[in-house]
């Protein structure tokens, strides 16, 4: 199968990682949604990325259906989620903060690269901004309560998810959250770009499996 989009994408990255936690093997294809938005449409008329092209020539998109697939394919069935009811719903809170601060990240990175200035609205990057630093507020606020292991046996999609979003904020965005209100979640991501499987997914425009 393969995986079509870039890595300085969190949703691309969050895929690329997880596939690898999975044991599954997959080409990765770095192709842009936007400088390459042709060569996107002819794979995906949607141009969303990540899409992923199975086997079969089916192609998928969206990363947590993609990630939903990719558990179903693991053989023996594997899972990046907790099997503990309760464990399961805190990933899903925390999941779901990581994907808002990715959207959040995502619209201000638009709104600033993709819109005339003269068209640009700053009540509206001023409204996303507040969402971005709610989700990251609630994010710090969850690892101080409920710490999340950080090693390739052990990482879940919680984890993943968490590192991959701050990882891209902070590249892309980090006059607009500070690192340093937000040690937990530094320390969280540090730990994570140390491993293997993010080493060979690195936020950019490389490709995986990034070597050296
Ligand atoms: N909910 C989607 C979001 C994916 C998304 O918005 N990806 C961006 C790239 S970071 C994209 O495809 N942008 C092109 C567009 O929306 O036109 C997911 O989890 O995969």
């Amino acid at each position: 199968m393969q995986l079509i989009g870039m890595l300085d994408s969190p949703y691309v990255r969050r895929v690329a990682i997880s596939l690898q936690l999975l044991d599954l093997r997959f080409e990765h294809r770095s192709i842009s949604v936007l400088s390459t938005f042709a060569q996107f449409q002819q794979i995906n008329p949607v141009v969303k990325a990540p899409s992923l092209v199975c086997d079969d020539g089916e192609v998928l998109m969206d990363s947590t259906l993609i990630l939903e697939y990719a558990e179903a394919l693991a053989t023996p069935r594997r899972s990046l989620m907790p099997i503990d009811i309760s464990a399961f719903q805190h990933a899903l809170r925390v999941i779901g903060l990581a994907l808002a601060a990715c959207e959040k990240s995502v619209q201000i990175i638009y709104e600033r690269n993709h819109r005339p200035v003269e068209k640009q609205h700053e009540p509206w990057v001023s409204r996303v901004t507040g969402q971005l630093q709610a989700a990251y507020d609630a994010l710090e606020a969850e690892l101080d309560r409920k710490p999340l292991a950080i090693n390739s046996k052990t990482i879940s999609q919680a984890g993943i998810s968490t590192a991959v979003a701050w990882h891209f904020t902070q590249m892309a965005l980090p006059e607009v959250i500070s690192a340093a209100s937000y040690p937990n979640l530094c320390a969280l991501s540090s730990r994570a770009e140390l491993l293997p499987e993010f080493k060979a997914a690195p936020h950019g425009s490389g490709t995986y499996p990034h070597i050296g």
